[in-house]
């Protein structure tokens, strides 16, 4: 296990990724109410913000805009992913090797489980080789953990997401992303079966500030270390205010009212 205190990952002990895979996971839909946001370079900018602690994105948007950022910007390369378009049961194609990820400039990597999909066993065993690629370049290893398939009839309830954190702290990971499950409480069940594996909240679509910040609040209060983010910063109007408020709830232990004045509302 990486202590990830003492790698970028983190500051001040807190994580704040941003996510911006969804062109492969989501496609153009995501894009479609704030048209800019397609343009990785928007995220690439917000990813300056000083709350930020690295952006995740696929091999390609890495390759062909990571080079104008290395200085300003920390990169996580997210190691595989599939489109929408894809019908099956859950699965994720790896798209990048960890070499190929270090070579890029990445200081962590990311990893897709779908607990319970009947791919489990491949994307495991795949898991397998990038966490111990990983661990010879000593890159932090975040997992996507997120359960579903067709025999998961309840992948929303805590005591899934729970068996999710639990996943990443059995098969290595340094950081379990996983659904925020609804309560402070289910959360820090989540927080409490990842032992050591540390836990962040991932986003989820878009929803208003006030709830936004109340689930990540939530997060913080059950122990996590903060938040993997996509669509709740980069498909509003203006990415810089809420990082802004989500600097004063995951680093600076602001309440939510604290918060939202701190975005200037
Ligand atoms: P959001 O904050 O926008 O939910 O992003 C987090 C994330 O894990 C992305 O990295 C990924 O593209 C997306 O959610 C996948 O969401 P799902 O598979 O649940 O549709």
């Amino acid at each position: 296990m990486i202590p990830i205190d003492d790698t970028p990952l983190c500051r001040d002990g807190k994580v704040l990724i941003l996510a911006y895979d969804h062109g492969l996971e989501h496609g153009p839909v995501d894009f479609a109410d704030v048209p800019e946001s397609a343009d990785p370079e928007r995220t690439f900018e917000a990813a300056t913000h000083p709350a930020v602690t690295s952006v995740a994105v696929q091999k390609g948007v890495a390759e062909a805009y990571y080079p104008s950022y290395e200085d300003d910007v920390d990169l996580l390369v997210k190691l595989n992913g599939t489109s929408n378009l894809w019908r099956g049961e859950p699965d994720s194609a790896v798209n990048c090797t960890v070499d190929y990820a270090a070579e890029l400039g990445a200081s962590s990597v990311g990893f897709t489980v779908y607990g319970g999909s009947n791919h489990e066993i491949e994307m495991v065993e795949e898991f397998r080789d990038a966490q111990e690629a990983a661990r010879r370049h000593d890159l932090p290893v975040v997992m996507w953990s997120y359960p579903r398939g067709q025999g998961l009839r309840n992948a929303g309830d805590a005591s899934t997401i729970a068996y999710g954190a639990r996943l990443a702290l059995e098969l290595g990971a340094d950081v379990a992303k996983v659904k925020h499950p609804g309560s402070r409480e289910a959360m820090e069940d989540a927080v409490r079966m990842a032992g050591r594996t540390k836990v962040v909240m991932s986003g989820g679509s878009k929803t208003t500030d006030r709830q936004f910040l109340e689930s990540v609040k939530q997060t913080i209060d059950a122990g996590g270390k903060g938040l993997a983010v996509g669509r709740n910063v980069w498909q509003r109007e203006n990415p810089t205010r809420i990082l802004d408020a989500l600097e004063a709830v995951i680093f600076e232990e602001a309440g939510v009212e604290e918060a939202l004045s701190a975005a200037g509302r």
